[in-house]
């Protein structure tokens, strides 16, 4: 196909209830979309950088300033591609793996729209639908958190994920593990709020039967995780460690990441997260998908890659409506007895709400070839 066109739309999107981490609050959205023409039909992307750089170095303008002046125009200048050609054309530039996974994500859905196939065929997906964890953020109060658990309990949720960060761990994950009892997976996630001197207190963590702790040290302390791993009967996960498929070997390798969260925007795109996969499936080390509290588009694509075989754990695609009242999509993500069912329509498998989509836009920037 050749790439005719690009929209760079912004969206303000707020959420159901604020959600705090160990870098901070976000009560609000503001997403980039990634939507491209082309000669045999248009696609649409998800950038999941979010508003300032706390999760990773990318943010959202900053995305949106590196794709409309350094990866689009070299992608437009390419003339015929496939959307597995993109992460090839973009790879002299360093770093902007959100930024780089949105524009291949649009080139999937235009190239598989075409074709009318979707990402969970090209992926090569073995399941329809996928077991559905739920990550429950930081409160001021146990009361609170307890209140918010139990809701997601009764939602059928598979499995719980615990923000944690120092001074609120121990005590929050004593409680949870009281409300929901001992059967129902628990997890936990510091977002490297944690040091090597906090090695032992964590190991405390081991108590509660947690099925990990997921990148608790930052996310250049390869080392440092694989002491924790050598101390702590619970398993280690790594997430804004994992950047390549290279560091996701070497991560094994080292005893540092005994279980991967798979994200496709913090990876560089789709076909390198199933990459990553195949490197994990072969070295037995079980993956999970993550997720950006991503709209319908993102969260759609999410469900096709978790139906790889490789994915043995409950990821973060939850319910749309855990965070949006409204999805951007007509086809939001639900959550039945604990799973999501994987799209079965074309391209990424979502299907616009383009009525909403305009109510929401903040920004639409124009870039042709
Ligand atoms: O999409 O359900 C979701 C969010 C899951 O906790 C989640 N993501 O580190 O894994 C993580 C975080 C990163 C984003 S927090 C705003
Ligand atoms: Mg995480």
């Amino acid at each position: 196909m050749r790439l005719r066109r690009l929209e760079l739309r912004r969206i303000a999107i707020d959420l159901v209830v604020p959600f705090r981490t160990s870098f901070g609050t976000e009560s609000s959205r503001d997403i980039l979309l990634v939507h491209v023409t082309t000669d045999v039909g248009e696609g649409w992307g998800e950038c999941v950088a979010m508003g300032e750089p706390v999760y990773s170095a990318e943010f959202v303008d900053g995305a949106q300033l590196v794709i409309r002046d350094h990866l689009w125009p070299i992608l437009a200048a390419a003339g015929e591609i496939t959307a597995a050609d993109v992460d090839r054309l973009l790879a002299h530039l360093h770093g902007h793996p959100m930024a780089k996974a949105a524009l291949e994500m649009a080139a999937l859905d235009a190239e598989l729209r075409a074709d009318g196939r979707n990402l969970h065929d090209l992926l090569g997906g073995e399941r329809d639908r996928v077991p559905s964890g739920v990550s429950v953020g930081i409160f001021s109060s146990m009361d609170e958190l307890l209140g918010q658990v139990q809701g997601y309990v009764d939602d059928g949720y598979a499995r719980i994920k615990l923000k944690i960060e120092p001074g609120w761990d121990l005590e929050p994950v004593r409680l949870v593990r009281e409300l929901i009892g001992p059967e129902l997976p628990l997890q936990v996630d510091a977002n490297t709020a944690y040091g090597r001197t906090d090695i032992e207190h964590l190991c405390r963590l081991d108590e509660y039967d947690l099925l990990l702790i997921e990148q608790p040290l930052p996310e250049d302390d390869l080392l440092g995780h694989a002491q924790l791993a050598n101390a702590s009967a619970t398993p280690v996960c790594l997430d804004e460690s994992i950047v390549s498929v290279q560091n996701a070997a070497d991560a094994i390798d080292l005893g540092a990441a005994e279980i991967i969260n798979i994200k496709p925007g913090r990876v560089g795109g789709y076909l390198t997260a199933r990459r990553i996969h195949d490197l994990c499936l072969e070295r037995g080390i079980p993956v999970w998908c993550g997720g950006m509290v991503e709209t319908g588009i993102g969260r759609a694509a999410n469900a096709a890659l978790a139906a790889l075989p490789g994915f043995t754990l409950p990821g973060d695609i939850s319910a749309s409506s855990r965070f949006y009242a409204r999805d951007i999509v007509r086809d939001p993500i639900t959550v039945e007895g604990g799973h999501v069912e994987v799209p079965t329509g074309p391209g990424l498998g979502f299907e616009l709400d383009h009525d909403f989509l305009d109510a929401i836009t903040t920004s639409s920037e124009i870039v042709d070839v």
